[in-house]
């Protein structure tokens, strides 16, 4: 059969004939028109896949082989990911908001022309910056460069930021402090290549699956995998080493093993005093974080810590990799880079086998924030503020300097100042902050005081149900455009189908509102390989520098790494080869902290840790997995996790259903009894909105540097409510209260 791929072939010769993979009413066994080689929607690791499609439909998928990264391996979400494609809540037209409430449909012509008129009132009324635009990073590259552009030169506000801001920021921040540069130091391929490895903050093996087999095959070659978490998460079931650190505690960890690696000589003196600055300072700092003092911190046995130092110290090569765990925090940069200060000192980085990186989140996490969507950022990773970044990008946009507006508000600032009545306009892509922001109930009364809302998505997002007018925008494999791995490789996503109904790719909805906005000169591409090609010549000279790249050669390529700033460059999968960094003196820079606590800690009214995290069937605010039938019976609701000393505490017991309760709201949810957690610390995955949503709960504290929002860390109280069994008894209490009040 022509369309069998090698696996299946493979499959085959093992097992015997299969039917297709895709279930739709049953096995779908219908012969495909063709096979589309792309890349999962997903996370940052951007699997390889071959959509299958018939008569305009992704109607399942073949395994992709040829892409080195997954060779056809694909998590439970990649599986199901084309489940979405045909599903009966896609927007098919724009929908505009009823005086009476709810929505109707319109035509784009009165969606624009809405649209227009209000961004144009709004900002006559109250000046450019009134009107405000978010960004998301499960966009391509073309879309994250385009939003920057038309922010800055149709809307003319400075106030544009993007969701990356609850993601990535704190790494960010601190790979550019440390190393002048912001990207992950090493392929992934070099991972198998360790003998230790590092892995805080991240629950690897629900979030990044297909990762994992990197880490088994490190393991099978002999590395000493550490693991630093405050749940015994699926990867830390086969660690060597786990580190049960209580919440917000890392910066004080990585203090105590730096401590142990300059007392015991672990450390590569001839690096540290060749390639890096700051050392002595961070040496100072770290005096006092003997293993006692760090375990007392940090709650993290002595011993535990001493081990972690010896192995990590005596290592030949290594990795350190961390994601979100240590970087959700108000201290997120500091976490960041003192974990850093454990490579430098190691001096095990830019060689094979040896590095660090953090693993970006969204599907496009990397690229989402090179190209100009961040309130501080100019196409090429410049920054806003430097005259010269200024000076380039207003030259390549054919725009005097003073035009381009300056540094504007972050994310979660953008929303304070909606409640503030200071910004009266949003228009809104890729984005759900109803359920991904903290303190939702503050985040909903900002969005209620909007004048005029826009959002662009393919589903009703529970954001987008606050909207006036709702624009049917593009699926992934509705479009085609680069994206940029977790591992700084930037790769082809390639069009499946054209977007059902009405609905429009998100550039051309963007172009649409610009050309009405007078901005028809600068806003008029042919097709996406227009807005690749200037995005790739803006980032020319630039800081991050995609020149040399075409989609010929990505596709060839299989990808290629940035800096690539020449045709005939072969891109840079390694960085900081021979200890060459990027700050302007080619060293990277130490920085330690004293120990500083969360923004809010326990007290005897909120006894207890509240944090927040995934699980492996759902992704981010839900919008997409939650409509996928499969992927919800994996894990219908929120589930509370709660140590079994503690529920016994509290009188709780296993799916007894229990109110969770922070200083910002409450939820009522079942109980998942498990001895995984810390006892002193209580988790509940986020991605379910309304009453089920966990920011109901979060603190909306932010880091001073990156502005990231303190997810990982705030204080509640938890009461059992009642046994499971009532749950679904007690009818009576279950009846909204208005049928007894009319008795
Ligand atoms: N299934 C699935 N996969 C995803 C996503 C998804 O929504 N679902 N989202 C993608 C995105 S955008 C992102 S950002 C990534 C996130 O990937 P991860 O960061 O791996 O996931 P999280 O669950 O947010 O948090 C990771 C871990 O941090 C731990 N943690 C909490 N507090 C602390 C602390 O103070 N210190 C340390 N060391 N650990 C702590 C939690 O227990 C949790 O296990 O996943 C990506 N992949
Ligand atoms: N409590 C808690 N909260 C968190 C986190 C946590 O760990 N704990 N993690 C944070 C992190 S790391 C992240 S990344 C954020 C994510 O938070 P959000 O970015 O708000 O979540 P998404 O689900 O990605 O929302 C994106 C919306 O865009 C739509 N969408 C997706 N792709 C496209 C596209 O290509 N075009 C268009 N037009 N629309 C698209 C989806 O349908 C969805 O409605 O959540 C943050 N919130
Ligand atoms: S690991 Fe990430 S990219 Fe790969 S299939 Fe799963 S969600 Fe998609
Ligand atoms: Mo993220």
């Amino acid at each position: 059969m022509a369309l069998l791929t090698q696996s299946e072939e493979k499959y085959t010769e093992a097992y015997g004939p299969r039917l297709s993979y895709t279930p739709v009413g049953g096995w779908d066994t219908r012969e495909p028109d063709k096979l589309v080689k792309t890349h999962c929607c997903f996370c940052g690791v951007q699997c390889g896949i071959q959509l299958k499609v018939k008569d305009n439909k992704v109607i399942g998928f073949e395994p992709r082989e040829d892409f080195p990264v997954n060779r056809g391996k694909l998590c439970p979400k990649g599986v199901k990911r084309y489940m979405q494609n045909e599903h009966p809540d896609r927007l098919l037209n724009p929908l505009v908001r009823l005086e009476s409430g709810g929505f109707r449909e319109a035509n784009w012509e009165e969606a624009f022309d809405k649209t227009t008129k209000e961004i144009q009132r709004i900002q006559n009324s109250f000046g450019k910056d009134s009107f405000a635009f978010l960004g998301g990073a499960s966009m391509t590259n073309e879309k994250a460069y385009l939003n920057g552009k038309f922010a800055r030169v149709a809307l003319e506000t400075a106030n544009i930021d993007y969701n990356g801001r609850l993601c990535m920021v704190s790494a960010g921040a601190a790979n550019k402090i440390a190393f002048g540069l912001d990207r992950a130091a090493n392929p992934w391929s070099d991972i198998p290549k360790a003998k230790c490895i590092i892995l805080s903050g991240t629950n690897l093996a629900e979030c990044f699956p297909v990762l994992t087999q990197a880490i088994w095959e490190a393991r099978d070659n002999g590395a000493k995998i550490i693991v630093i978490d405050p749940r015994i998460t699926p990867i830390a079931r086969t660690a060597d080493l786990f580190l049960p650190v209580k919440p917000g505690r890392d910066s004080a960890l990585a203090n105590g093993i730096l401590h142990l690696m300059i007392k015991n000589g672990w450390m590569d003196d001839a690096f540290v005093s060749e390639h890096t600055s700051g050392f002595g300072e961070a040496s100072k700092v770290v005096e006092k974080f003997t293993p006692e003092y760090t375990e007392k911190i940090t709650g993290v046995p002595r011993e535990s810590i001493i081990q972690a130092s010896e192995i990590w110290g005596t290592a030949e090569t290594s990795m350190l990799l961390h994601a979100r765990g240590i970087e959700h925090h108000t201290k997120g940069v500091e976490n960041v880079l003192s974990y850093i200060n454990l490579v430098l000192a190691s001096g095990r980085i830019g060689k094979e086998g040896s590095g660090y990186g953090t693993i970006t989140g969204q599907g496009n996490g990397q690229g989402g924030r090179e190209h100009g969507q961040r309130c501080n950022q100019l196409p090429g990773g410049r920054d806003i503020n430097n005259p010269q970044h200024r000076k380039d990008i207003a030259d390549f946009w054919n725009v005097p300097e003073d035009a381009i507006p300056q540094e504007g508000l972050t994310a979660c600032e953008l929303i304070d100042a909606i409640e503030e009545g200071k910004i009266k306009g949003l228009l809104s892509i890729s984005f759900n902050p109803l359920v991904s922001i903290p303190d939702s109930a503050r985040v909903r009364k900002a969005l209620e005081k909007l004048e005029y809302f826009g959002v662009i998505d393919f589903f009703l997002s529970e954001t987008a149900r606050h909207a006036d007018v709702v624009f049917a925008g593009s699926l992934q494999e509705e479009d085609e455009g680069t994206v940029t791995t977790g591992e700084g490789r930037c790769v082809k996503l390639n069009r499946s189908i054209t977007p059902p109904g009405n609905a429009m790719e998100d550039w051309r909805i963007i172009c649409e509102i610009a050309k009405r906005l007078g901005k028809e000169e600068l806003f008029s591409y042919e097709g996406t390989e227009q807005i690749f090609t200037e995005y790739t010549s803006a980032s020319k000279g630039g800081p991050i520098d995609y020149s040399g790249m075409t989609w010929d050669r990505i596709e060839e390529e299989q990808g290629i790494f940035w800096p690539c700033p020449e045709p005939e460059h072969p891109g840079t999968p390694r960085l900081f080869e021979g200890g060459k960094f990027f700050h302007p003196d080619g060293r990277a820079t130490f920085n330690a902290f004293d120990y500083r606590p969360p923004a809010e800690d326990v007290d005897p009214e909120y006894p207890i840790i509240f944090t927040t995290g995934r699980v492996v069937s759902q992704y981010l605010s839900g919008t997409q997995t939650r409509r996928i039938g499969s992927l919800v019976d994996q894990y219908p609701e929120p589930l509370c996790e709660i140590h079994p000393k503690l529920a016994r505490k509290l009188g709780i017991e296993d799916k007894d259903l229990v109110k969770v309760a922070s200083r910002r709201g409450e939820i009522v949810l079942p109980a998942q009894v498990t001895p995984t957690i810390r006892p002193d610390t209580v988790f509940i995955p986020y991605h379910w909105a309304g009453k089920k949503a966990a920011n109901q709960l979060t603190n909306r504290a932010l880091d001073p540097t990156s502005k990231i929002p303190e997810y990982k860390v705030c204080a509640c109280k938890v009461e059992k409510v009642c046994g499971e069994s009532d749950r679904y008894m007690k009818v009576e209490d279950a009846k909204p209260k208005w049928i007894f009040d009319r008795r």
